[in-house]
C-alpha cells in the first residue's frame, strides 16, 4: 500500500488541515499518517485560536513515522512558526525525502492568520528549496513573491520569483480570481494552465489543504506532477460540487463524494482515481449501427430475454436494459443473462440508469441521462474501461458530455415518441446533424425512429439508430432488426 504523510494543523471543524488530508488520502486509497504541528480551535465561521506544538515534538513525530513506516509522499500545511518550519526542514533533509508538496498555509479562508509573519523567511530559506512543488493561492503567492497579482502576466512573474526560492515546481491556484478556476504550473521553463469549471458554492473551507493532499496522494501512487495536477483538480471539483452546507459559514467540501453515495454504497473503484476514459471505448462501438433498448411494456407479453435473443439474431450490435419499474433484483438477474447473450453474439450490453447494476453484472457499459450522476463522477465510479453513454437533447449537452468523459451520445427525441413520456419535443434531423458535427465521439439518434424514417436519420450522419418500439414491439423482432441494419448500411 502506498503511504502519504501530512504535516499540518488539526482543524476541529474537520474540513481542513489534518482531517481534510487524511480523508483525501483515504479517497485515493493511500495510507495516511499525520504529524500534528498545531491544534486549532475553529468552525466554518473562523479560527478562534490555536496552540502550536513544541518544535522538537513535531520533529519527534516525523522521526517516529519516517524511520518505521516511511512515506511515498509528504505534504506540509499549517506550520505555525519559524521553529517548526526549521525542524520540519531538517527532518525532511535527514530522511532525504523528495516527494514533498509544500502548501504555504498563511491565512485561512476566513481571513485568520495561521502562520507568524516572521516565519515567512524560514519558509523561503529552509523549506521551499526542499519542495518538489509549492502550491500557493493568489494571496500567498503575493506574499511569497512580493508582487501584486492582478492578471496572468503577474502570475507568471510571481511563479518565476517563487521558483527562485528553490522548489522544483510552483502551482499558483487561481481559484480566487474570477471566471473559470485556472491553476498555473511553472516547472522552471514553461507555464502550464489547468482549467476546471467554477463551482458556485460558499463551501470552500479547506480547498487548499484538499488540493495539496490530493497531489501528495497522486505522487505517492507514482504519478508524475503533470498528471497529478489535473487529477487533484478533478477531485477537488467533485468535492466542491458535492459539498453539503454544514455550519453557518464557509462549509467543508465533501472529501468522500461518490465513494459512499446512494447507489454506489458499497462499491469503491479499484485504483488510480479519478479515472479518465480509455480512448478505445468509442472504438468498441464502431460498426454497431443498430442499438436496441428493452421496454417490457412494449414487448407484447414476450419476456425481455426472448426479445433480446431475437434482436441479436437479427444483428443488433448493442443491447440496453432499460426497465424503469423493475426491482434491483430483477435487473441484476435479467442483466446477467443479457450480458451473457450479448457476449455470445459479439454485441455490447449496456445498462440504463443503474451504475450499480452495470458493475454487478459486469456490463460493457452504462447509459445515463442529464438527471443521473454527473459524467465525471460516473466515470470515476465505473473506471476507465466501461462504456459511458449519455443522453443529450441539445448540442451544448452533447459537447459537455464529451468533454467530461462520455464515450457516445444518444441524441433525441429525433422524432415524436410516446415511448418516453418525459422526453421533450422532437429535436429534428437538423439538430441531430449539428450534434454529429460538433462532437467526435459516436452519436446515436433516438426517439420515434421507425423503418420508414431510418434512412433520413442515417443521412444526418449518425453512427447508428437506437430504438425501442420499432424492434421490441415488432411482430417479427429478428426481421425488424435485419431490416434496420439493411437500411443503416445504405440499402433501402
Ligand atoms: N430517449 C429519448 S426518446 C426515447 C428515449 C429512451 C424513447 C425511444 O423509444 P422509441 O419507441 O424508439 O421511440
Ligand atoms: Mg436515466
Amino acid at each position: 500500500m502506498k503511504k502519504a504523510l501530512t504535516i499540518a494543523g488539526s482543524d476541529s471543524g474537520g474540513g481542513a488541515g489534518i482531517q481534510a488530508d487524511l480523508k483525501t488520502f483515504s479517497a485515493f486509497g493511500v495510507y495516511g499518517m499525520s504529524v500534528i504541528t498545531a491544534v486549532t480551535s475553529q468552525n466554518t465561521l473562523g479560527v478562534s485560536g490555536f496552540r502550536a506544538m513544541p518544535a522538537d515534538f513535531v520533529g519527534q513525530q516525523m522521526s517516529d513515522v519516517l524511520s518505521d513506516i516511511g512515506a511515498d509522499a509528504t505534504k506540509t500545511g499549517m506550520l505555525a512558526n519559524a521553529d517548526i518550519i526549521c525542524e520540519v526542514a531538517e527532518k525532511i533533509r535527514e530522511f532525504k525525502h523528495e516527494n514533498l508538496v509544500v502548501d504555504p498555509v498563511m491565512v485561512a479562508t476566513s481571513g485568520d492568520r495561521l502562520m507568524e509573519p516572521e516565519a515567512e523567511k524560514a519558509l523561503k530559506d529552509k523549506l521551499l528549496p526542499l519542495a518538489l512543488v509549492v502550491t500557493p493561492n493568489i494571496a500567498e503567492a503575493e506574499v511569497l513573491s512580493g508582487i501584486r497579482i492582478a492578471n496572468r502576466e503577474d502570475v507568471e512573474k510571481a511563479a518565476q520569483i517563487i521558483y527562485g526560492w528553490g522548489p522544483k515546481g510552483v502551482i499558483i491556484k487561481g481559484g480566487h480570481l474570477s471566471g473559470e478556476a485556472v491553476d498555473y504550473y511553472y516547472d522552471g521553463k514553461e507555464i502550464y494552465e489547468y482549467r476546471s469549471p467554477r463551482v458556485d458554492t460558499k463551501n470552500t473551507h479547506g480547498t487548499g489543504c484538499t488540493f495539496s493532499a490530493a497531489l501528495a496522494a497522486c505522487l505517492a501512487l507514482g504519478m508524475p506532477l503533470k498528471k497529478a495536477i489535473p487529477i487533484a483538480k478533478d477531485y477537488l471539483y467533485l468535492a466542491l460540487l458535492n459539498a453539503d452546507s454544514l455550519g453557518a459559514g464557509h462549509g467543508p467540501t465533501n472529501h468522500l463524494a461518490g465513494y459512499f453515495d446512494h447507489l454506489t454504497k458499497a462499491i469503491r473503484p479499484a485504483k488510480g482515481l479519478p479515472a479518465a476514459k480509455t480512448e478505445s471505448n468509442s472504438r468498441k462501438l464502431t460498426g454497431r449501427k443498430l442499438y436496441v433498448i428493452t421496454g417490457q411494456e412494449f414487448a407484447k407479453g414476450r419476456p425481455v430475454t426472448e426479445v433480446v435473443s431475437q434482436a441479436l439474431a437479427g444483428g443488433a450490435g448493442i443491447i440496453q436494459l432499460r426497465e424503469k419499474k423493475w426491482t434491483t433484483r430483477q435487473l441484476v438477474e435479467v442483466g446477467r443473462e443479457l450480458q451473457r447473450l450479448a457476449r455470445e453474439n459479439n454485441a455490447l450490453f449496456i445498462v440504463n440508469d443503474r451504475i450499480d447494476v452495470a458493475l454487478a453484472v459486469d456490463a460493457d457499459g452504462v447509459h445515463l441521462g442529464q438527471d443521473d450522476m454527473p459524467v465525471r463522477m460516473a466515470r470515476r465510479v465505473i473506471g476507465p474501461d466501461m462504456i459511458l453513454g449519455i443522453s443529450a437533447e441539445t448540442v451544448e449537452e452533447a459537447l459537455t458530455a464529451e468533454k467530461e468523459g462520455a464515450d457516445y451520445i444518444g441524441f433525441g427525441p429525433v422524432f415524436h415518441t410516446d415511448t418516453k413520456p418525459d422526453a421533450g419535443t422532437a429535436r429534428g434531423l437538423e439538430l441531430l446533424a449539428q450534434v454529429k458535427k460538433a462532437v467526435s465521439i459516436p452519436v446515436y439518434g433516438i426517439g420515434g425512429i421507425k423503418l420508414d424514417n431510418a434512412a433520413e436519420v442515417l443521412s444526418a450522419g449518425v453512427d447508428g439508430v437506437a430504438v425501442i418500439t420499432a424492434v421490441v414491439g415488432a411482430d417479427d423482432i429478428t426481421l425488424a432488426a435485419q431490416k434496420f441494419i439493411h437500411i443503416m448500411e445504405g440499402g433501402r
